[in-house]
């Protein structure tokens, strides 16, 4: 059902620290060219600190943990790829499609081979006044034992609301060197985190405490700011109009996201995409950081 890379077999056979990294911010999250050489730096920034990169997307209907460089050139370049969640994984099976993966589906496949620290950009959570709308990155983050490094849940979103999800479904939220909850492009959403970590260690130690209480069947979420963040007025004015925009051209579904995203890339003349890639590649490291812990 799973095929691993070359790297990711031998990582696996040598129990050496693995960390899960998702496709769809490589396929729908970053533009091109850059979507690709970012995807290289991140693994190579994994492999720099000692862990072995599965990035991990779907292939003509297989499911990919670890992709050799020419599959990596094919999420990041190639029209067809869709976005897959969770509920779309069997089908693109059947219909053999290639697909990049959200965080949801990232972290169902991550935990299917064995993988338990995973990094993102930003999670998806609950939309702005649609009350439906909420990512199925949430119900995964409540069912899936893994540590996902994020930097807070992204700015288009509601995050006062996915806070209160967040506790619904009874996910520890982290805040690594901070107790402010950070929100993508910025580094606080203005939202207070009570759990402030300093360490990797004191991760792993509440990841194996959580084991021996029995509270280890949903993910700890662990938030990492990022350190410059974008300019607040740019960042606000962009929110607004790409919220009303996404509104006007009745954007919906999984649309949403990748429509706002790019909204900020073309509007803010390369200072959101700065940001998101200084996110991912910092996450990136914690993340290895973390796996080393574990
Ligand atoms: N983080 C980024 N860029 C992205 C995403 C996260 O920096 O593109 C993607 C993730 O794959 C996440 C998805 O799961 O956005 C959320 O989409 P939705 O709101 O449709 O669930
Ligand atoms: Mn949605």
């Amino acid at each position: 059902m799973i095929k691993y890379s070359k790297e990711v077999s031998q990582a696996k056979a040598a129990k050496k620290p693995i960390v899960a990294l998702e496709s769809t911010i490589i396929s729908h999250g970053l533009p091109r060219p850059r979507n690709l050489e970012v995807a290289q730096e991140v693994e190579e920034i994994v492999r720099a600190f000692g862990g072995t990169p599965a990035t991990i997307a779907l292939i003509d209907g297989v499911i990919h943990v670890g992709l050799e460089s020419d599959e990596l050139t094919r999420i990041a370049n190639d029209d067809l790829v869709v976005k897959a969640s969770t509920r779309d994984l069997a089908i693109i099976e059947s219909t053999k499609q290639s697909a990049a993966t959200t965080v949801a589906a990232t972290a169902h496949i991550a935990k299917l081979a064995g993988i338990s620290v995973f990094a993102t950009g930003g999670l998806g959570g609950v939309h702005r006044g649609h009350t439906y709308d909420e990512s199925a990155d949430l119900l995964a983050l409540a069912n899936i034992p893994i540590v996902i490094v994020c930097a807070g849940v992204k700015s288009i979103l509601d995050v006062a609301g996915t806070l209160e999800r967040l506790e619904s479904f009874a996910v520890p939220v982290l805040g690594y060197k901070t107790n402010k909850f950070p929100g993508f492009y910025l580094t606080d959403s203005g939202f207070e985190i009570e759990h402030r970590v300093d360490s990797v260690s004191q991760i792993a130690e509440i990841w194996n405490n959580r084991h021996d209480l029995k509270t280890d069947n949903c993910a700890i979420v662990v938030t990492n700011p990022v350190e410059n963040q974008m300019d607040l007025a740019l960042h606000n004015k962009i929110l607004a109009d790409g919220l009303a925009a996404a509104e006007k051209e009745h954007i919906s579904g999984k649309a949403v996201t990748p429509f706002l995203l790019e909204y900020f890339h073309s509007s803010s003349n390369g200072e959101s995409l700065r940001v998101n890639i200084d996110i991912i590649k910092s996450n990136t490291q914690l993340a290895t950081q973390i796996a080393c812990a574990l």
